[in-house]
């Protein structure tokens, strides 16, 4: 299988100084207890932002109290359903390891119990609209009162101005933060990307945040508020194409292929196809196969250090002292000519196999990888970065497991709760609710109808 191919290849290549996961500690497993221990969050996130967030708090050992309407939940349970009546995958990959607890969190007693988590947990993590927490009544100061040590950590579409008030997705939050204008063909329109940077990306600088904030706490006592804005978090992550943007002032960009083809530049930075945004010219070229696999086709960087052995392995000697390609600042107008040549090349392999003979000799290239190879590759089970998780209503299914590894804090995924599920023992043991008192919030309708486990 391909998959194998490449475990082969980085192992080979890699043997002596290759990256290994953090060594575990000496003490047997779980005994150090994980990262976040004793942290509880209450989780008033839905669809994908804050959920990534709280899901990471989580895996990192943090008690996370996910606070859903009654009823529907996080609107994603139903979102994307590939199996009737059973939580989405978008929902099931989203909110591993946490609990959750029905609750209207708008009626009389629901916000007694919404008072009683605040005085309870450590931090709030929500991404509803605008404004919409401080019409359920739990405005800053309010959450301040009851918990001067709760820290409240928002994702919001974009920062204070004029777009505050905006409700925000993916995409949005893309365009707003400068990827798409940068993402694309110079010839056609601007690209969303499919990775998730607008929510995701997002999420994970909230929960950098997050980390802070209660760091900072241990010294003050004091909660305080986070804020990340998805447009910030995708300008963030398009850094390199703000520095493009100032460079312009300077003159043309010349790692950009536009530069080689004599096409001038507007004021803005332009979109780069797929040309490399650092200072290694690269391009994605075609591979055997390509006339019927999308994904035949490999990344290749013209690394200046290891020139010499690419026009080696290509068939060029030549170009190694010929003064039109033997420096980078000579290759830089020539860039499609080289890409050509070397593209002849790479079709006459498959691309594991373009990969194994680049970093035999430490050319640097990146294999167009499906969902399909990724979910199949061995190595990314064996570091618990792609899991198998079994749920009750839905069975078997792949997610990705924690990618941020930790030697003393190991990560166990463990299923998304059904809506409800945790909703008792939450109110119980967590809150201190006696059984009459919940019976009285049973009644009220405030945490409404649970969602029931298969088996029973
Ligand atoms: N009990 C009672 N009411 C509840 C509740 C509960 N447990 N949970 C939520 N609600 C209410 C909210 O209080 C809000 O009511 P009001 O508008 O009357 O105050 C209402 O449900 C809807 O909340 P919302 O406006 O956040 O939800 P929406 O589906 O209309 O908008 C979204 C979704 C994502 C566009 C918006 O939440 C948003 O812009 N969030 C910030 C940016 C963000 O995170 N975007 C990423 C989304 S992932 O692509």
């Amino acid at each position: 299988m391909a998959t194998k191919k490449i475990a082969a290849t980085k192992s080979k290549a890699k043997a002596k100084t290759g990256p290994s996961l953090p060594k575990r500690s000496s003490k047997p497993w779980g005994q150090d207890g994980k990262a976040l221990d004793g942290v509880r969050i209450l989780d008033f996130t839905h669809v994908q932002s804050g959920p990534t967030c709280t899901q990471l708090l989580a895996w990192f050992g943090a008690d996370v109290i996910k606070v859903e309407r009654p009823g529907t939940g996080d609107i994603t349970r139903g979102q994307l359903q590939d199996v009737p009546h059973v939580d989405s995958l978008y929902f099931t990959m989203l909110n591993h390891n946490k609990r959750s607890i029905t609750l209207d969190s708008k009626s009389t007693e629901g916000k007694k119990v919404l008072e009683r988590l605040v005085k309870s947990c450590d931090v709030l993590v929500e991404n509803f609209a605008p404004g919409a927490l401080d019409r359920m009544g739990l405005t800053w100061d309010q959450i301040h009162l009851w918990n001067p040590r709760m820290i409240v950590a928002s994702v919001k579409g974009f920062g204070p101005g004029p777009y505050e008030d905006c409700k925000v997705y993916e995409n949005v939050a893309q365009c707003a933060g400068g990827s798409a204008s940068t993402t694309g063909f110079r010839d056609g329109p601007p690209l969303v990307t499919g990775a998730q940077i607008g929510d995701s990306g997002t999420g994970l600088h909230l929960a950098l945040g997050i980390v802070c904030a209660l760091f900072q706490r241990n010294r003050t006592g004091r909660g305080q508020r986070v804020l990340a804005a998805m447009q910030d978090g995708v300008l963030n992550l398009c850094r390199v194409k703000l520095r493009d943007q100032q460079r312009l002032a300077h003159g043309p960009l010349r790692e950009y292929s536009q530069f080689g083809e004599n096409i001038p530049f507007g004021d803005a930075t332009p979109r780069a196809g797929n040309d490399s945004g650092g200072g290694q010219p690269g391009w994605i070229l075609k591979c055997k196969g390509w006339e019927t696999d999308p994904n035949a086709y490999i990344y290749f960087i013209t690394q200046a250090p290891v020139w010499e052995k690419i026009c080696d392995l290509i068939g060029k000697p030549e170009w190694k002292t010929d003064p039109d390609y033997a420096k980078p600042g000579a290759r830089l107008p020539r860039l499609k000519h080289i890409f050509d040549t070397i593209e002849a090349w790479t079709m006459t392999m498959t691309k594991f196999e373009v990969m194994t003979a680049c970093n035999a000799v430490d050319i640097p290239v990146g294999p167009i990888l499906s969902m399909k190879e990724l979910a199949e590759e061995q190595s990314l089970r064996e570091t618990g970065t792609i899991v198998e998780v079994d749920h009750p209503t839905r069975g078997k299914y792949l997610s990705v497991g924690n990618p941020i590894k930790l030697s003393d804090s190991i990560t166990e995924v463990t299923r998304s709760p059904l809506l409800g599920e945790h909703t008792d023992e939450i109110l119980g043991d967590v809150l201190g609710f006696t059984d009459e008192e919940i019976a009285e919030i049973k009644a009220s309708g405030a945490i409404g109808e649970t969602q029931k486990l298969a088996a029973e």
